[in-house]
């Protein structure tokens, strides 16, 4: 797959408005995850290049954008959000060529980019402060402020709805951005960027420095001029990006993955339940932060969930992002060693089901989906975030006993419930530990309007929906006297 699609040169970022090569003048090659083959390099953004994107971000927040009106911020963001529609078909072949996506799986993601800024643009001018009741002779009120300049540290899975989620919300109040894009995964973040400046986002009020995490990536965390930091990856790479925001004592957004159950009971509608216990283990090649990846089934219908989900893992077709089949290839060679391993580590667990790979490139990232039965709730496969196409099967007796391992990871993300029991729905939705809890369906990352994070290592945080728009505004209180 080639980046014909492109309309900027990769190997720049765009800091205050315009592309400039990277100050270090250094680049990262980018690799074609469906057939390994290097297509290009981006540019290899450094600490120079952050202190310039901090400093665009610092006039743009003090200057035009964050004087313009509620209104005409959320204008700008409905017309940048119009334009990526009209450019999905373009985005979503630079996502696939990048990230090895299928592509109805880029276009989804690329929708999903407009339907933020739909939803932000809308919330812009919403977002609304409060009197307060206070001594005889005073008006006290709030105001919600934007925090100044934020940075947004994005991963490589799910680029375009990682980036609206939080530089949506973001610049919908007031905040002007600097954004490090994943080093495996920043194409279509360039695009965005580029379509903002079109859509009439005044200078710096978005910038974008691509690079390796341990550079570009610790210097914007470690940045004085950043006033806030939302990050989403791993639980080591989030534990650094909050020690660094603790230096210069900045509120942070952690999105750290999980280990998100469902739970079938005996009664469950089973034929209702199997499409989403599979897509939401295989979706985007299982790297989704809220993929389902264990699935705890009760003993009575154990047997024939298993059945049916092997069938439905033997008929999955995986390929290159440009076929368009079920699954595609992980991100990268370094991802697939990582799941490789974890499958090493199941050699002594019941394969339940298995899709066969075919004839697919030699030099592409592809695994096997599998999905493992049996499985104890403390192997190493039922507790540690895998991020590759794979899930295990855990059986249960009883409610309390699906509560425990549900609840016996040190993630919380995102819980799935199948029962017809009504009153065992609200007492499940209560007991499970997480952000998300989905009952009788499994919204993988689904639904901008619903506020998403996790508890635990899961990370701490809301973003999405409304909510997001209190995390990126601050409260002033204001008490006055007039007698
Ligand atoms: O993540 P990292 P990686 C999990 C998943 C995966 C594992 C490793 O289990 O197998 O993480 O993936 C930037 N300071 N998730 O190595 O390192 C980096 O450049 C500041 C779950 O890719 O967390 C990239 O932009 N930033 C997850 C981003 O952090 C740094 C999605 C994520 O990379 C940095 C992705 C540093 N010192 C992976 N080091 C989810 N929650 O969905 C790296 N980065």
């Amino acid at each position: 797959m080639s980046l014909q699609d492109l309309w900027f040169d990769p190997a720049q970022c765009l800091i205050g408005g315009e592309w400039v090569a990277p100050a270090g003048g250094g680049t990262l090659p980018l690799h074609d995850p469906s057939t390994g083959a290097e297509i290009g390099a981006i540019a290899r953004g450094g600490a120079s290049d952050i202190d310039a994107a901090v400093e665009a971000a610092t006039r743009a927040s003090q200057g035009d954008w964050g004087r313009i009106a509620a209104a005409e911020r959320g204008r700008i963001l409905s017309r940048l959000g119009r334009m990526v529609l009209e450019k999905v078909e373009a985005l979503a072949r630079i996502e696939a060529a990048d990230v090895g996506k299928p592509l109805k799986q880029a276009r989804a993601d690329a929708v999903a980019l407009a339907r933020y800024l739909e939803f932000y643009g809308g919330a812009a001018d919403k977002l609304h402060g409060q009197t307060i009741p206070y001594l005889d002779g005073y008006t006290v009120y709030t105001l919600r402020e934007a925090h100044g300049v934020t940075g947004h540290i994005v991963p490589w899975n799910y680029p375009m709805q990682i980036i609206g989620r939080s530089v949506g919300a973001a610049l919908a109040t007031g905040n002007a951005c600097v954004l490090k894009p994943a080093e495996d995964a920043c194409l279509t973040a360039l695009a965005f960027a580029d379509l903002a400046r079109q859509a009439g986002l005044p200078a710096g009020a978005l910038n974008v420095v691509p690079g390796l995490g341990a550079e570009a990536g610790a210097a914007l965390t470690a940045h004085p001029g950043v006033h806030h930091i939302s990050f989403t990856g791993s639980v080591a790479t989030g534990r650094m990006v909050q020690r660094a925001a603790s230096e210069n004592v900045v509120p942070v957004t952690l999105e750290l993955g999980g280990k998100s159950p469902q739970v079938v009971f005996d009664d469950a509608d089973i034929e209702a339940a199997l499409p989403f216990l599979v897509n939401a283990g295989i979706q985007n090649c299982g790297q989704t932060c809220s993929a389902s990846s264990r699935i705890l089934v009760q003993r009575g219908v154990y047997d024939r969930v298993r059945e049916a989900m092997a069938a439905r893992y033997a008929a999955l077709r995986v390929g290159r992002a440009i076929d368009d089949l079920d699954v595609g290839p992980v991100i990268s060679a370094k991802q697939k060693g990582l799941v490789e391993d974890f499958l090493g580590q199941g050699a002594d667990l019941e394969v339940a089901g298995q899709a066969s790979l075919g004839d697919l490139p030699g030099g592409g990232y592809y695994i096997a989906p599998t999905l493992y039965a049996g499985v104890a709730q403390d192997h190493t496969l039922a507790r540690d975030e895998i991020f590759g196409p794979v899930q295990v099967m855990i059986p249960f007796d009883d409610e309390a006993e699906a509560v425990a391992i549900a609840n016996g990871t040190d993630y919380g993300l995102v819980a799935g419930v199948w029962t017809r029991d009504g009153a065992r729905q609200l007492r499940l939705a209560r007991a499970i530990r997480a952000g998300q809890v989905f009952l009788n369906n499994y919204g993988a990352g689904g639904g901008v309007e619903l506020p998403f994070g996790g508890i635990g290592k899961s990370g701490h945080g809301r973003e999405k929906g409304f909510e997001a728009l209190y995390g990126f505004t601050t409260l002033k209180t204001v008490a006055a006297y007039h007698g």
